[in-house]
């Protein structure tokens, strides 16, 4: 058999579960995942090499909203992009929410390429209603593969592997063989950080933050991480750090402890608290961040 190779991108709504389901994919949290909606604000790929048989290049990205900052427009970008780039696109489905279907993207299901549509969260249903939420899709998308998975149990996320593998083109890999994502082990320190910050904290804090990495240092025994959390006002500012510092130390022990659980290492985390107005509309910061902007 000629070698495979392809870029298999997943979109759907945000909290549909695309990043529990990359992670499953790959084998290594590279996503992180909270139950509050835009957790995910880059494109992170996650990379699946079978050496001679093929390799499989997932992106996950920040699921579809109406922009309301800049930051969201840069989300979006990412979105079109992996849109564009797809060989095979995963559209992702959370079958626990009504408007889904209703809300569907034509811009998906007319995309060039390959479509497979993937109802998630079946774990959820405790009624008959999935054999019609089956040929509902079948309808919309009659040339895709509709597959009903449960990306937290793992229920069918084999079969759909294979089904990914099947419709990958034939082709030369992208990456090395040990290559696991295109991301910096800065990037995935600041993401545990965020993720932490998006389970602690209610209402604005996890949208009102973002995380730059200052510091990452290999000292052998111990990894040295140092990194600022910005928020937009002195208010979020207190509610962040909370009463003698405490809500701040849950946060960095948390995101310690999953850093030392992924490199396998002891990490020393220093983390710092920073107010920069309106980030999420500063062109500068948010280049400074990461995110591509432009036209
Ligand atoms: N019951 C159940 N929950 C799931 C499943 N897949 C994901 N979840 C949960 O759904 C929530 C959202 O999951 P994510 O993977 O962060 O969703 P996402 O689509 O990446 O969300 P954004 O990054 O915000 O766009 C988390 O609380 C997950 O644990 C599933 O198959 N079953
Ligand atoms: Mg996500």
């Amino acid at each position: 058999m000629s070698h495979k190779a392809g870029f298999v991108n997943i979109l759907g709504k945000p909290n549909a579960g695309k990043s529990t389901l990359m992670n499953r994919l790959v084998g290594e949290k590279l996503s992180i995942v909270t139950p509050k909606a835009q957790t995910t604000r880059h494109r992170i790929l996650g990379i699946v090499t079978e050496p001679d048989q093929y390799q499989i290049v997932f992106s996950d990205t920040p699921g579809y909203l109406e922009a309301k900052y800049g930051l969201h427009k840069a989300m979006m970008r990412f979105v079109e992009m992996a849109i564009e780039d797809a060989d095979v696109i995963l559209y992702m489905i959370d079958v626990t929410d009504p408007s889904d279907v209703e809300s569907y993207r034509t811009e998906i299901l007319q995309a060039e390429s390959k479509l497979i549509v993937v109802l998630n969260k079946v774990d959820q249903l405790t009624d008959e209603s999935l054999p019609a939420l089956i040929e509902s899709w079948k309808v919309l998308a009659p040339k895709s593969e509709v597959i009903p998975i449960s990306a937290e149990d793992g229920l069918n996320t084999s079969l759909l592997m294979e089904r990914i593998v099947a419709l990958l083109p034939e082709g030369e890999a992208y990456y090395g063989p040990d290559e696991l994502t295109d991301k910096t082990e800065r990037f995935l320190a600041a993401e545990i950080i965020r993720e932490k910050i998006f389970l602690n904290y209610k209402q604005e804090i996890p949208y009102a933050s973002e995380v730059g990495v200052d510091a990452f240092k290999d000292e052998g025994k111990l990894l040295r991480i140092e990194a600022t959390i910005y928020v937009e006002r002195a208010t979020q500012k207190g509610i962040l750090i909370g009463h003698q510092g405490k809500e701040l130390k849950k946060v960095g022990t948390a995101a310690r402890l999953d850093m030392e659980k992924f490199w396998d290492k002891k990490v020393y985390l220093g983390l710092f608290v920073k107010v920069k107005d309106n980030w999420r509309n500063d062109d500068r910061l948010l280049k400074y961040f990461g995110y591509k902007l432009g036209s």
